[in-house]
């Protein structure tokens, strides 16, 4: 069984086994949470980054998939990179939506992480409508065959803790 847990405020300050970036496909880091993780982690975790894109994603993390790298100086073990979709009003994106919190635990079973903490993937830059995104977020995570303990939703404002809160009551 795995255990979720919603919390507000700012996941760089989380202690968990893994923390998961909303990345994008250059793994190279941008604004949001992802210039959150890489400025308060440190250099280690772009370093890795940048090997694992010579190494394997020279086109770029695909939308969807995840993959881990340290978590430098954060207060976790690993990162997983995950890329969600960019909302698109014309077409459904929600499985790749799924796909990022499904690969991500994947990837952390992988790792032996029992922690996980999320942000909201895919509601800031990338502008899927927030009560879409909690309801994905949560039936994914509910419906995932994981070994992982506990998963803990970190939200950052108000508005988005609301409505991961609304799905989880
Ligand atoms: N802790 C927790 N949540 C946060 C934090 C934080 N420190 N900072 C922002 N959020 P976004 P996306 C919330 O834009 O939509 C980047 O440039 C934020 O309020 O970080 O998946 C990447 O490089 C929102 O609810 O990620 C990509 O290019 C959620 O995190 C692109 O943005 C996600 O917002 C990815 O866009």
């Amino acid at each position: 069984m795995t255990t979720i847990r919603l919390v507000q405020g700012d996941i760089t300050r989380e202690s968990a086994d893994a923390i998961v970036n909303a990345a994008n496909s250059s793994l190279l880091g941008g604004g949001g949470v992802d210039g959150a993780i890489h400025r308060r982690g440190g250099p280690a975790i772009l370093d890795e980054c940048r090997k694992l894109r010579a190494a394997r994603y020279g086109k770029g993390l695909p939308t969807g998939q995840a993959v881990a790298t340290t978590a430098g100086e954060l207060d976790a073990r690993w990162v997983i990179h995950t890329v969600g979709p960019v909302f698109s009003a014309q077409e459904d994106r929600s499985g790749l939506l799924a796909s990022c919190y499904r690969e991500s635990l994947r990837v952390a079973d992988e790792l032996g992480a029992r922690t996980v903490a999320f942000p909201a993937i895919s509601t800031g830059v990338y502008r899927y409508p927030l009560d879409d995104a909690a309801r994905i977020a949560v039936e994914t995570v509910r419906s995932a065959e994981t070994d992982v303990e506990e998963v803990r939703f970190v939200l950052f404002d108000e508005r988005a803790y609301e409505a991961f809160a609304a799905r989880v009551r």
